[in-house]
């Protein structure tokens, strides 16, 4: 089997549980209160963003891979044969799937923080493409990583599809777009779905779907923190709400407490007025304009830009270059 583990951790565990209790009490202790995204996504949290990506209402995640699908064989063309595809963030399968049908890997370079969560995805694809070379990374892809020995030789393609870069503020994205140039090299080529700025009244009910999944999906990190963290978090204390700043392109998340309270977290005692917000996601919308601004600010040219009919969503070829 190919593991390939470049740190071998014993705490793993209890070192992710002593981040996010120092991220949690960071982010509650600050003006106006906020809590970092990433942690919506426990095992909880994990099923309901699937079950968000099958609403009526958000299209993100179907409109991506109906670019995948319909323009498959011209994203192929900027993923040279044999190149290893190092994948910032391990998703579902079903994006790099679509990839493979058209093109010939060197290898495939899942990279994801949850250790279990890559293993996991890279076995999975193991078993339905038996000939492929799946080298998991658990590593923080924000940060810089070393890439496997095995793949140092092949050309690099970058794959970050989902828009998960929406999720950045600007300085990050262009942070991440930096360190993943660094990573791949000069030369590398990079893939990445990005969501486009459109009719607000969309964007909106994207994040404010009908069924009420989104609201559970938000309140689901406040169950989260009294899972894992000892919390007396009352969610139904707590509504959802998703807006559109137009000034800044994004929707933001926040979790408003219906009244004052008062929560208690791993010793810390958190106030709330009655209406006063955690702010817990941004997801940034782009105009091509912006993107391609960004990703060259970041070294990177663009190559070429997909998106489907309506103009919903864009895929990005990027090229390191000069
Ligand atoms: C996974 C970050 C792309 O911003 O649309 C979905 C997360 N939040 N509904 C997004 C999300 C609320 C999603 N990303």
């Amino acid at each position: 089997m190919n593991v390939y583990a470049p740190m071998a951790k014993t705490n793993a565990v209890d070192d992710e549980t002593s981040t996010f209790a120092q991220d949690v009490i960071d982010g509650l202790s600050q003006h106006p209160k906020h809590l970092p995204p990433k942690y919506f996504y426990d095992a909880a949290g994990s099923e309901l963003f699937e079950q968000i990506t099958r609403l009526p209402e958000y299209y993100p995640t179907r409109t991506e891979l109906s670019i995948l699908r319909d323009r498959g064989e011209a994203i192929a063309t900027v993923i040279p044969e044999g190149a290893a595809l190092v994948e910032f963030g391990a998703g579902a399968t079903t994006k790099i799937r679509l990839l493979l049908q058209n093109c010939t890997l060197g290898a495939y370079v899942p990279v994801d923080i949850s250790r279990d969560f890559v293993m996991a995805q890279a076995e999975a694809l193991r078993r339905d493409f038996p000939t492929l070379a799946v080298y998991p990374v658990a590593a923080d892809f924000t940060a810089p990583f070393a890439l496997p020995d095995p793949v140092r030789a092949m050309p690099k393609v970058g794959f970050f599809p989902g828009s998960t870069l929406g999720n950045f503020e600007p300085h990050e994205a262009c942070a991440f777009l930096k360190s993943a140039r660094d990573i791949l090299g000069e030369g590398a080529q990079m893939v990445i779905g990005v969501d486009l700025e459109k009719d607000e009244r969309v964007l909106y009910d994207a994040y404010n779907d009908a069924a009420g999944v989104t609201a559970r999906f938000n309140l689901n990190v406040l169950a989260r923190i009294n899972r894992e963290l000892g919390g007396n978090f009352d969610t139904g204390a707590f509504i959802h709400r998703a807006i559109y700043n137009r000034d800044r392109h994004r929707i933001e998340m926040h979790l408003i407490s219906r009244k004052a309270q008062t929560v208690h977290v791993l010793g810390n005692t958190f106030s709330f007025r009655a209406g006063e917000s955690i702010h817990t996601e941004n997801s940034y919308k782009y105009s091509l304009e912006r993107f391609n601004a960004l990703a060259r600010g970041a070294g990177w040219t663009p190559r070429e830009t997909w998106t489907d009919g309506a103009g919903m969503f864009s895929v990005h070829a990027l090229v390191a270059e000069g």
